[in-house]
């Protein structure tokens, strides 16, 4: 059997023995993944967001209706314990426990969280599901971290874990993972694109840490809105050229800066290269970027992509004349980067499959 063959069968597995849930317009949900929770130390990937994502769950989510999806990877066991990680994080925990006490959290398990959802395992108060699947009207949103698709992680994940938790740890190696492996990324994108568009599904996945929004990374979305650009240039009224220009500049340059990183280059391949874009994969991102967080938010039948960041990364986002909101009175800005109605978005992946 092939490789391809074989995961597929996996992921019509999963799917099959998913847990449904309704979506209707009333309901908020907010995804994200990747948090990678640690013990606190220098070594904890979490620990460089953590007061922005506990400030942002509190204010933005929790008060606000919204049920809370941790999309897997939400503590780092392949390289610490699980009491010093609960212990370290108390009040990120009390926000996960206020989610659960109305019953407004969903626990989705990754590969660097895997033996939570062991049944001997007592040490997790939640429970954890493989996957989800949302049901709005007659589509399906498939809710799951995204190691599934990688042969390669369903089946050594125990021996990378000992390799991260007594090899890599001690030598102070950080986040060895997927995430830096872009040959890695780029195949697990592309097999549940493959695979959502064939099902005629929306995924929702995590697990390589980069944010995509209707199956668009970064670089798509810079080489389809410069083009785009371009072509309002010449119609649109002159009044608005300036700003446009300003906007054309700031993007060719983000296209070559992301051109000039070698690690990059295989990325730079489009997921649907073989034919016409498909709107069927998203990726929250993750919750330990230099440059913020990301998330990906369902409300009113629209689903976005929202980037988190602090003054630290301010100045650069804000150059690009992009509108981030300044949340309260706090130090953090919120900035919608892609929002699009799930009626579109549907649409498009029965028409176009
Ligand atoms: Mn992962």
């Amino acid at each position: 059997m092939l490789e391809k063959d074989i995961i597929t069968k996996n992921l019509d597995q999963l799917y099959r023995e998913s847990p449904v849930r309704s979506l209707s317009e009333d309901d908020r949900v907010v995804v994200f993944s990747d948090l990678h929770m640690g013990d606190g130390s220098g070594r904890d990937d979490f620990l460089f967001n953590a007061d922005l994502f506990a400030y942002v769950l509190e204010n933005q989510y929790l008060n606000h209706g919204y049920t809370l999806i941790l999309n897997g990877d939400v503590e780092e066991l392949q390289r610490f314990a699980y009491p010093p990680i609960r212990q370290r994080w108390q009040r990120v925990y009390a926000l996960f426990d206020a989610f659960a006490g109305r019953e407004r959290l969903v626990k989705i398990i990754g590969n660097h969280d895997y033996s939570l959802i062991l049944k001997s395992n007592r040490l997790s108060p939640y429970p954890h599901l493989n996957a989800l699947v949302l049901k709005y009207r007659d589509n399906h949103l498939f809710v799951f971290h995204g190691h599934q698709a990688s042969l390669y992680y369903t089946r050594h994940n125990a021996l990378i874990g000992f390799f991260l938790r007594y090899v890599a740890n001690p030598l102070g190696i950080r986040n060895y993972s997927v995430a830096h492996d872009s040959r890695k990324q780029y195949q697990i994108e592309k097999r549940v694109y493959e695979y959502s568009s064939r099902r005629k599904v929306a995924s929702l996945i995590g697990h390589t840490h980069r944010p995509l929004f209707e199956s668009l990374s970064k670089r798509d979305y810079l080489l389809y809105e410069i083009e785009r650009l371009a072509r309002g240039f010449a119609t649109e009224p002159a009044s608005a050229n300036a700003e446009t220009g300003k906007k054309l500049r700031f993007y060719k340059e983000e296209l070559t800066k992301l051109n000039r990183n070698p690690k990059k280059s295989l990325l730079s391949s489009s997921l649907y290269n073989d034919g016409v874009l498909v709107p069927c994969l998203f990726n929250s991102g993750c919750v330990i970027g230099k440059r913020g967080i990301t998330c990906l938010e369902i409300t009113r039948g629209e689903i976005a992509l929202v980037h988190y960041f602090d003054q630290r990364v301010k100045s650069a986002r804000l150059e690009e004349g992009q509108p981030a909101r300044p949340m309260g009175d706090s130090p953090y800005y919120r900035l919608v980067i892609n929002q699009e109605p799930l009626d579109y978005i549907f649409t498009r992946i029965r028409f176009l499959t």
